[in-house]
């Protein structure tokens, strides 16, 4: 089941949200070989080793041991592939259920000289419960998110390692979000919850009232992973993305369709959700979603014990991975 947004804070994050004013450069000129865009290969190996030394520790539920081993290995990844800083910003937030929970956001730039920079975030964070098994037995224990957690990072990861290779005509910033999955549903809690909105995504929340952006250096524009790493994946238009920043969900799914992986990028409208890019987007940085979600709902893995390396296709990543990658060297240097 896809959750529909709540109307009230829909409402909300609408009233304080400018226009995306990004996404100029797929008007870009590019005569000049000296502004020329660099192709940059992305490796799905790579990135499917990524996916799976993740859920080699473990289910990474906040607090716990293989999650903090996890947000360790991200972090030195980053700095090893040359991030000119890595920033931690560890707290504490309240889950639904009055678990208090540590969090660790973890922020990588990359090319910080450059006057424009883009975003691209994902959650390294597993859901502890398995929502969707049939048997309720199975539902109370985390799983190993290999798509929903592992996959976004793993094409972070591969993306950092070819950013520090070949410095792009932009500044990147990768932010690993935390807490995004340990939100409320009616299959693992009789509580009532009258804003479960709210109770996802709690990383991102606390990192949006806390990010480290002034007005004048924030990210141009967004885009966040989440669920990229499925077996047959298609990715459509995700509904909140084209109410924020349509352009940019035209400039990545344009660029999909001038390369080999148009047919995972479907220029149609997919689910509406609550996920981290809402509240990066009311932080004010417009923000897309590529995520694998249908009008119908998610793959029939999402948030079950099958969410594993089984089915994790290089083929996904690669295209997701490509695309984000195109977008990057695509972009143009001398566009602020
Ligand atoms: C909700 O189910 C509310 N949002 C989907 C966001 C999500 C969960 N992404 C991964 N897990
Ligand atoms: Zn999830």
């Amino acid at each position: 089941m896809t959750r529909l947004i709540y109307p009230l804070l829909m409402a909300a994050l609408c009233a304080c949200s400018g226009n995306a004013s990004g996404g100029s450069a797929a008007e870009a000129v590019h005569s000049d070989p000296e502004t020329a865009p660099i192709a940059a290969a992305f490796d799905a190996d790579s990135a499917y080793s990524y996916v799976e030394r993740q859920v080699n520790f473990g289910p990474r539920v906040p607090g716990t041991a293989p999650h903090k081993a996890c947000a360790e290995f991200i972090a030195a990844e980053l700095t090893r592939h040359g991030a000119d800083t890595v920033t931690r910003q560890k707290a504490s937030v309240t889950a639904f259920d009055g678990t208090v929970l540590p969090i660790d956001n973890i922020m990588a730039r990359f090319n910080t000289s450059a006057p424009r920079r883009v975003l691209i975030a994902a959650h390294y964070d597993t859901r502890p419960w398995a929502d969707n098994e049939p048997d309720p037995e199975k539902r109370f224990t985390p799983i190993p998110g290999a798509n929903d957690g592992a996959s976004g990072v793993g094409v972070i990861l591969e993306l950092a390692r070819i950013i520090g290779r070949q410095t792009p005509p932009v500044g990147v910033d990768f932010l690993l979000v935390d807490a995004e999955d340990y939100g409320y549903s009616p299959e693992i809690s009789e509580a009532y919850c009258h804003d479960s909105d709210r109770t996802w995504c709690l990383g991102t929340q606390y990192w949006a009232t806390h990010n480290p952006y002034t007005e004048t250096d924030r990210p141009a524009y967004g885009i966040l992973l989440d669920m990229v790493g499925g077996t047959g994946a298609k990715f459509y238009r995700e509904y909140t993305s084209d109410a924020y920043a349509r352009n940019i969900v035209d400039l990545v799914w344009s660029t999909a369709a001038a390369s080999p992986y148009a047919d995972r990028f479907i220029n149609a409208r997919g689910g509406a959700l609550v996920d981290d890019h809402l509240f990066i987007n009311a932080a004010g940085i417009p923000t897309i979603d590529i995520v694998e979600c249908y009008e119908g709902g998610f793959s029939p893995t999402w948030h079950t014990h099958a969410d594993d390396m089984a089915h994790i296709d290089r083929s996904t990543l690669k295209a997701v991975g490509q695309t984000v990658c195109d977008v990057i060297y695509g972009e143009s240097a001398s566009i602020k």
